[in-house]
């Protein structure tokens, strides 16, 4: 009977010992897991230069570098993926410019200053473009083709920009706003253009085009840091 219960007790002992080995190879795969997780976080972390939020095969901070959206897979609206168009930053052939009636114009183009010398903070940046509709029909199928020339650099970049889901009422005048707001109805501008990151004098031209309608132009010239000039 002794010799019974003495073989219980060191089944017994052996079995508890079998589980915390058990227990501590458990807890050191979990320690492990643990370890690589971290690992792997902290390469992502310093792979964070390679974070490509429009996933056009070009990461964020390069796209600072070039001056393309990084937020935008096609910076000029040309249709060629940023990646891939050797001018990100112009529209290599900008489709012919609209024909027809005569019915809307551009009543205005303002420019806000990038740049407030007084506060020497950067200021709120847009492009504005009034258009009327002198017309009797909606017109809805605007597209906007914008140059921007830094006049001192000589550097220029220009945009296509559809105009999708804004409709300009017969007989009406509306705002079209290009800029960075992210509000209902304004279109984006390109955060990383001249537009935002030099402060010399500039030139804006813009072609507003609608199939079927007479395309219309408009200039206007901005002071470097100086007020919004209307024309
Ligand atoms: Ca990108
Ligand atoms: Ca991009
Ligand atoms: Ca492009």
């Amino acid at each position: 009977m002794k010799t019974f219960m003495w073989i219980l007790l060191v089944g017994g002992i052996v079995f508890l010992a079998g589980c915390i080995a058990n227990q501590a190879a458990s807890n050191h795969t979990g320690a492990g897991a643990g370890g690589l997780a971290s690992a792997n976080m902290s390469n992502n972390t310093a792979a964070g230069t390679a974070v490509d939020s429009d996933r056009d095969g070009l990461p964020d901070r390069v796209e600072k570098v070039l001056g393309t959206d990084p937020l935008n897979p096609d910076t000029d609206g040309d249709g060629i993926n940023d990646k891939e168009d050797a001018h990100p930053l112009n529209v290599d052939s900008p489709p012919p410019e609209s024909t027809g009636v005569a019915d809307f114009s551009i009543k205005e183009l303002m420019l806000e200053n990038n740049y407030d010398f007084l506060t020497r903070q950067p200021a709120s940046d847009h492009l504005e473009i009034v258009l009327s509709n002198k017309g009797g029909q909606d017109i809805s199928n605007f597209v906007v083709l914008y140059n921007i020339t830094d006049t001192v650099t000589g550097q220029e970049q220009s945009y296509l920009l559809p105009l999708d889901g804004f409709v300009l009422g017969a007989g009406q005048n509306k705002s079209v706003h290009i800029d960075l707001s992210g509000a209902q109805g304004h279109f984006r501008a390109n955060p990383n253009s001249i537009y935002y990151t030099s402060v010399n004098g500039l030139k804006v031209d813009v072609l507003v085009s609608a199939q079927g309608h007479q395309a219309q132009r408009a200039e206007l010239n901005k002071d470097p840091g100086g007020a919004e000039v209307v024309d």
